[in-house]
């Protein structure tokens, strides 16, 4: 992978955050992807989320498949664990390194066409698992490394560059987490980092499978007229169902509260969500209620972008399975070979 490393300077009055880091600090290589391409708004989002929780870089691990938003991890957190992995294999990578070390914050970076065409089955069974994590499709409708064939998001009747419409039913990967059992399920769009942000720094501090499709247009192959992920049409049909500040525990974040129309969800590890609702009748707790907005707005051709589904109590892959509580690789010789008598005990209670 190519990539251009940045220059170390920077201004000695950049602000820093709880740990003394500043944002720079949360940066990567300098990206090679197309002038203008959405996934470098969702790493500079990423970025400002990171930055903002003051987390350590070294605490993250991210991971991803193939295409330009795989590659997108090298643009940021570039002091943080990483892991490149095969097309459509990010998920099983991703819940392999989770089970392994359960201290660090699992960050799966993958495109529509990493896990929705060839990497389908990984993307339910990572989500119906609850890994705990939070997984990221960069969502442009295309496989941009290849230059623009349609993937399996695209919509139908939608165009491409070339003229071309797609016969094909798409794949609704927001709809699909809710079914498959995501605890967390958000869509955003990378032309608005004022809602991406909180969105990222919400699904960072949620407990369990925290998915995000992020709409990214591909300016290169999926911009023009007729194509449902540019950055025109998004605008245009864009329907958000709230607008949320996350307060995390460890940084009160004040908030100008408009009187009326909030909701507080408070989370797992005693961060709150603040929903400020822009339509009354959406309730993010209500999974049913959930799908039908998505269903009626998606017949009525708008994007719906927001918090669209969250489980406040919700448990992990390491609950269910009633794991060790610490990383494996911070378990004793006599731990992890406890002895003959341990395994023999063991194997009785099996049969
Ligand atoms: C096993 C395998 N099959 C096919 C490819 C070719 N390939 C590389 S990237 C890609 C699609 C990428 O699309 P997407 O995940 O949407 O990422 P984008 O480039 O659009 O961000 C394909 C089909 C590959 N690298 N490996
Ligand atoms: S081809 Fe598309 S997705 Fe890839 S870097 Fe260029 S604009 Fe982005
Ligand atoms: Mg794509």
């Amino acid at each position: 992978m190519t990539y251009l490393a940045k220059p170390k300077l920077h201004h000695p009055a950049l602000p820093k955050n709880a740990l003394g880091y500043t944002r720079r600090d949360y940066e990567g290589a300098i990206s090679t992807l197309c002038a203008s391409c959405g996934h470098d708004s969702i790493s500079a989002a990423i970025i400002q989320a990171f930055f903002e929780l003051s987390i350590a870089p070294h605490r993250v691990a991210k991971l991803s498949g193939i295409g330009c938003s795989s590659k997108t991890p090298t643009y940021f957190l570039g002091n943080s664990h990483g892991f490149n992995s095969v097309h459509g294999r990010m998920p099983s990578v991703l819940t392999g390194a989770a089970l392994a070390n359960r201290d660090l914050i699992y960050l799966g970076v993958s495109g529509d066409g990493d896990s929705a065409s060839i990497g389908l089955g990984q993307f339910a069974h990572v989500l119906r698992r609850g890994v705990n994590m939070v997984y990221i499709v960069e969502n442009n409708g295309v496989y941009g490394l290849t230059k623009g064939q349609f993937s399996a998001t695209a919509d139908k009747g939608s165009k491409s560059k070339r003229g071309a419409a797609n016969a094909d039913e798409p794949i609704d990967l927001v709809m699909m987490a809710l079914t498959l059992g995501a605890s967390f399920v958000a869509r955003g769009f990378s032309g608005d980092k004022g809602q991406l942000v909180p969105l990222i720094k919400a699904a960072i501090e949620h407990r369990g499978a925290a998915f995000l499709d992020v709409i990214s247009p591909c300016v290169a192959f999926n911009n023009h007229p007729g194509s449902t992920k540019s950055y025109d049409y998004v605008r245009e049909h864009n329907d958000a169902v709230n607008r949320l500040d996350f307060i995390s525990e460890r940084a009160p974040i004040v908030v100008d509260v408009p009187a009326g129309g909030v909701q507080s969800v408070p989370l797992h590890d005693g961060g709150t969500l603040r929903l400020r609702k822009l339509h009354d009748d959406y309730d993010p707790q209500d999974k049913v209620g959930a799908l039908a907005y998505l269903e009626r707005h998606r017949a009525q051709g708008e994007v719906v972008t927001g918090l669209l589904y969250v489980q406040p109590d919700s448990g992990d892959l390491h609950e269910a399975i009633a794991t060790v509580d610490r990383p494996l690789n911070a378990l004793s010789d006599a731990e992890l070979v406890p002895g003959s008598g341990v395994l023999a005990a063991f194997n009785a209670s099996l049969r």
